[in-house]
């Protein structure tokens, strides 16, 4: 009978006690885990400086709770004095309930700026965190709390951070219906359709995390633009989501269809410079201002594949933009107009045509536009050389655009850590005021004195469980965050930083995973594109490979445009006997690509085309060596699945298997890159494989009959 009833008290005890719930993702670097040895440190209580708390001092308040009850089992008590063991927290307007004597002086720490260090108090020590603003605050919070959680002793800490960039946006490409062009985490999250009446708790998370690494601007919508977004009824959601996120410190920022006036207004025309138009833009950046007062701006895309334009009414990029800027500065808004612009009637190189068209506007954009500009002059292949439009505007501030989803390196199974990729780049010297120029200078504003700086990343988040498909992915949103905030900050400190708020603080493991996310990029440049080769991906969706490709409407959207591999050469000629796009860099730079003997293999079919027997400073023909890079692609992937195998029991259950099943993908995918490749290149030159490189496992027909209909992410 006693063996029954326990019996029975241990059944209903497994029905009633729910399972610990499974790691999948979605607390991204935010899971507060105690590290391995236990934190370092807790206080005894917090205190506050308000006497009445804003709404971001309630989040960095609500922000302790959450952590702490993670990482040591509860909540820190809140006191009204200061003593020994306090953390204090205190902004410009969070001061005046402290002693005087522990009031800081916050000032020169800039609007988002924060500082965390040891003070004395109660006779002892305490640490203070302290913003100019109540959302640097809330950054040294969420700062003080991810060292704790990576197991850093912070009492000694003495920490004074303030960002580098002053916009710092995810730019989501979203449709209106929820499909995300190039997103690989599932529909939008915005669920336009329910809101505003349903709130999604899950737009406060994104809000929460974006905050956690200093984003403080979002653009709701598709650069490829709807103006319906601009209608009231649509205005009334966006002001919903504007309000979930104010109190971390973003704004909401709109993508304008520049033909809005004419679809929504009724007017005739939407040439910037006529009377109609400028007033249709005022009324609505009015309308838009009267419901969310912190609007931040417009994104632009503007003549660019399809979408209209101010050179439909033949005005420029300045004028169209001008137009809008003039609409927003009444209330402080920004235009960003991004110099994303080719055109397929125009026969000039395609990655020439953004500066051919942009440097003659330089100095006459009104001083609340910024030109946004991908980081490459192509469009965020694995490797390109840094735009020329950095360091080439003296007058305008330039955005960079990086893109986060991985269009083109292997969608959100392919682990490619971009630290890297946005690190070559912002630290690329363009040599533009002599070196030492680099990207970064130009866009944090020092190199040309902009007050007004902005990085913006392509969003990879959508309604999928763990927010960007694949759990490395996470990384990537969480780089960009810190670059923009830090553009010279190690993309190995930040992997390293991720990893262990990630997964775990055991150095071990860590280091493990810091290296396969440390050469992960230069893997898929090797199976996809080696030697400066570019654009080779499958036709609109950009899935897989199809160099074959030469046959479509527009020249510039083919393989072909791009490698032009003949029988006897390879590569696009981009110095003075042909296109000469090496004239639009600044000296050194210049002669250092136009001479092929100094254009490093990672360039060299970008800037040159060569013959096939052309003979590599590794005395190897190019022909082998391209064929070693695509080998050296395939064993850097399987490697990368091997590697993460070693971890297997030190990773909870469900997320290892998660990465090895796309780790085990990418590895697959890496081998059809290189045996398509080879294949192709085969069908050109006629050439046999070097010796000891295998045959492609298929023939070439093989690779060109593959088809992805429904591959994810498309554009219209
Ligand atoms: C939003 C590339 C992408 C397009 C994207 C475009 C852009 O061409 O393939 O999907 O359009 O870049 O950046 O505007």
């Amino acid at each position: 009978m006693r063996k029954q009833a326990l019996i029975l008290v241990a059944l209903a005890a497994a029905i009633l006690v729910p399972p610990a719930m499974a790691e999948d993702g979605y607390e991204l670097w935010l899971r507060y885990d105690a590290p391995e040895a236990g934190i370092p440190y807790l206080p005894a209580d917090v205190v506050t400086g308000c006497t009445a708390p804003s709404e971001t001092i309630r989040k960095s308040l609500d922000e302790l709770d959450i952590a702490f009850t993670s990482l040591a089992g509860e909540k820190l008590p809140q006191s009204r004095t200061a003593g020994q063991g306090s953390l204090i927290l205190a902004s410009a307007d969070c001061l005046s309930s402290l002693p005087q004597s522990l009031q800081p002086d916050v000032t020169g720490l800039g609007e988002d700026g924060y500082a965390i260090r040891g003070v004395s108090s109660g006779g002892g020590k305490a640490i203070l965190i302290a913003g100019e603003s109540d959302v640097g605050l809330l950054y040294g919070v969420f700062d003080f709390l991810m060292r704790l959680s990576r197991g850093e002793d912070v009492r000694g800490l003495s920490v004074e951070q303030t960002p580098a960039v002053k916009l710092r946006l995810l730019n989501h490409w979203d449709n209106l219906d929820r499909h995300v062009e190039r997103g690989y985490a599932g529909q939008s999250i915005w669920n336009w359709h329910l809101l505003p009446g349903r709130v999604d708790p899950r737009y406060e998370d994104y809000a929460h995390a974006n905050a956690s690494i200093g984003i403080n601007g979002v653009s709701l919508t598709n650069v490829n633009a709807d103006a319906t977004v601009l209608t009231p009824q649509y205005l009334e959601k966006v002001t919903a989501l504007a309000d979930v996120f104010r109190p971390y410190g973003i704004k909401v920022y709109l993508t304008a269809r520049f033909s809005a006036p004419m679809e929504l207004g009724g007017l005739a025309t939407a040439d910037p410079l006529d009377e109609d138009v400028h007033e249709w833009w005022q009324a609505k950046a009015d309308e838009i201002y009267a419901e969310i007062p912190d609007f931040g701006g417009f994104l632009v895309k503007a003549n660019s594949e399809g979408q209209p334009g101010p050179q439909d009414y033949g005005r420029s990029h300045a004028e169209g933009a001008n137009m809008l800027a003039d609409a927003l500065a009444p209330h402080g808004g920004v235009v960003m107009w991004r110099a994303f612009v080719y055109s397929a009637e125009e026969p000039e190189d395609r990655v020439k045509q953004a500066y051919t068209e942009f440097k003659p506007l330089d100095g006459q954009f009104r001083d609340n536009v910024i030109v946004q500009v991908k980081n490459g002059p192509l469009d965020f292949q694995p490797r390109e050389p840094f735009h020329p439009l950095f360091g080439a505007m003296e007058e305008t501030p330039l955005a960079l655009e990086l893109q986060i989803t991985k269009e083109y390196l292997g969608f959100s199974t392919h682990l490619a850590y971009l630290g890297t990729l946005w690190k070559e780049v912002l630290s690329a010297d363009t040599y533009a005021a002599g070196p030492g120029s680099t990207v970064a200078k130009v866009v944090d504003g020092e190199l040309t004195n902009e007050a007004l700086t902005a990085m913006a990343g392509v969003s990879n988040v959508g309604v999928d469980r763990n927010w960007t498909g694949s759990h490395f992915d996470q990384a990537n949103w969480y780089a960009f965050g810190r670059l923009a905030w830090d553009p010279d900050a190690s993309a190995n400190a930040i992997a390293r930083d991720w990893a262990a708020l990630t997964f775990t603080t055991d150095p071990d493991v860590l280091d493990t995973i810091v290296a396969m996310m440390m050469q992960s990029r230069e893997a898929v440049v090797n199976y996809m594109t080696p030697l400066g080769l570019t654009h080779l991906m499958g036709t609109g969706h950009h899935y897989g490979p199809a160099l074959w490709v030469d046959d479509l409407d527009r020249a510039d959207w083919t393989p072909y445009y791009y490698h032009r591999a003949t029988e006897d050469a390879i590569g696009f000629d981009r110095t003075e006997t042909g296109s000469n796009a090496v004239a639009q860099y600044a000296e050194p730079l210049r002669e250092k690509w136009a001479d092929v003997a100094t254009t490093p293999d990672e360039l060299l079919l970008w800037f040159h085309r060569l013959p096939w027997d052309y003979e590599m400073t590794s005395g190897r023909s190019l022909w082998e060596e391209l064929v070693r890079h695509y080998d050296l692609g395939v064993q850097q992937a399987e490697d990368l699945a091997e590697q993460w195998q070693g971890l297997e029991g030190q990773i909870d259950p469900d997320r290892f298997a998660h990465v090895a099943d796309y780790l085990e993908i990418q590895k697959q995918e890496a081998r059809w890159w290189r045996d398509a490749s080879i294949a192709y290149w085969q069908s050109v030159n006629g050439l046999a494989l070097p010796e000891g490189a295998a045959p492609p496992t298929h023939n070439l027909d093989y690779y060109k009959s593959l088809e992805f209909p429904n591959a994810p992410g498309q554009g219209d």
